[in-house]
């Protein structure tokens, strides 16, 4: 019988590696993808790569995923001074990005990027600055890539607005009978209703660009090196579209400046660190260098607190969905993390003057 392994064999041997394939195996903790690290023997020592099958249910085109990577890999590729601080599309022999196997499922690989870790929860200020550097970096090296010719590979997928409607028809839907467990926190959310637009109320005021953002800003979603903990190479580039800087910004605080995990069951651990927001603040701007507007700067406390609920309600939409969305490990995970995420917006709301007082510092605007 073909083990999982055996399997995933199958995939990587089509691909154009260096040398002969010694081990294939599950690989990393992303709640989207499927992930094999793929081990190499070549004669002159091991070579590794990334394998990975491209979520078909999450991402309805993936064919369109694999045609912005490639675009956005090669334009970085030009930027970058080593193969560590960009990930390269493997191709297939036969000179593809992708290949499907035999249950239409699309498979790519990648380098795999040496001496490096990747942070699931963030150990300390500097790792967070580090983290935030690499996303600035990202957003400023992709500055004049035309995000129009970009496919927009989940359509609307940072609109609030439209995520606060579907989490209201799951409400009213209620499939698995689960909304009477969860009254409080439908409250919480329904009472903020009149936030959700304020970024693209922004947007058509001429404050806040549309540009190339990554989308999915998660500390483990950049390398650091091992040895130096600087950052290294921004990864799990599925969701680059067109977007605000201020939702990746405020993306990478929902989940990093926590004082716990995402998923953390007592939420008297979770707490929001305004030391971390300054801390990452300040690595996304000097990452950055300069090139984003004030009046943008001045909405990343509204791109912090808009990512975070936003998150919380799609985490509370998929439990009352019955988990189709988001990987689960037990039966009321994506309850445990809408929770954390509501307790992080209560404390942002508490310090909220004090989140805009840190931006007005960066931005170099007066009170
Ligand atoms: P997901 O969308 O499921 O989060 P990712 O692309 O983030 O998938 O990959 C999952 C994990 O695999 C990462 O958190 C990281 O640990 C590891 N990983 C992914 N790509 C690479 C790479 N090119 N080099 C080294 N590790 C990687
Ligand atoms: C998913 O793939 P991963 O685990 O980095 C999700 C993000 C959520 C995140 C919550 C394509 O990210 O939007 O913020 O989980 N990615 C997608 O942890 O939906
Ligand atoms: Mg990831």
């Amino acid at each position: 019988m073909q083990t999982q392994n055996d399997f995933f064999r199958n995939q990587a041997e089509q691909f154009e590696i260096t040398g002969k394939i010694v081990s294939t195996d599950a690989y990393g903790s992303g709640h989207i993808n499927d992930t094999v690290l793929v081990v190499a023997e070549t004669g002159d020592g091991q070579k590794r790569y990334i394998l990975q099958k491209v979520n078909s249910n999450v991402f309805k085109k993936p064919e369109q995923v694999l045609s912005n990577i490639e675009k956005v890999t090669a334009f970085l590729k030009v930027r970058a001074n080593s193969e560590r601080e960009v990930l390269s599309l493997i191709p297939t022999k036969d000179g593809n990005t992708h290949i499907k196997d035999e249950n239409g499922n699309l498979w790519r690989m990648y380098n795999f990027i040496e001496d490096s870790v990747c942070l699931d929860t963030v150990e300390s200020k500097q790792d967070f600055y580090e983290c935030a550097y690499a996303f600035g970096k990202f957003q400023r090296d992709l500055r004049h890539f035309p995000a129009e010719t970009l496919y927009e590979t989940i359509p609307n997928f940072h609109n609030t607005p439209i995520r606060f409607g579907a989490f209201l028809s799951a409400v009213s839907a209620d499939k698995c009978g689960r909304a009477k467990n969860v009254k409080d926190e439908i409250d919480f959310i329904t009472e903020r209703q009149d936030f959700y637009s304020v970024l693209i109320d922004a947007e058509a005021k001429g404050d806040l660009p549309v540009r190339v953002t990554h989308n999915d800003t998660k500390s483990n979603n950049v390398m650091l090196d091992k040895n130096t903990r600087k950052a290294l190479c921004v990864i799990d580039l599925d969701t680059i579209m067109p977007g605000y800087s201020v939702t990746d910004f405020g993306d990478a605080i929902r989940f990093g400046a926590s004082t716990a995990a995402e998923d953390e069951k007592d939420l008297d651990k979770v707490h929001f660190s305004l030391d971390l927001f300054k801390a990452y603040t300040e690595g996304y701007l000097a990452g950055c260098d300069g090139k984003l507007k004030p009046t943008e700067i001045m909405l990343m406390p509204e791109g912090s607190k808009m990512m975070t609920i936003e998150c919380g309600m799609r985490f509370l939409t998929d439990y009352l969905n019955g988990d189709t969305y988001f990987k689960i490990a037990y039966s009321d995970h994506n309850l445990v993390r809408a929770r954390t995420q509501l307790k992080l917006v209560k404390e942002m709301e508490e310090q909220w003057d004090d989140m805009k007082a840190v931006v007005r510092q960066y931005a170099n605007i007066k009170d």
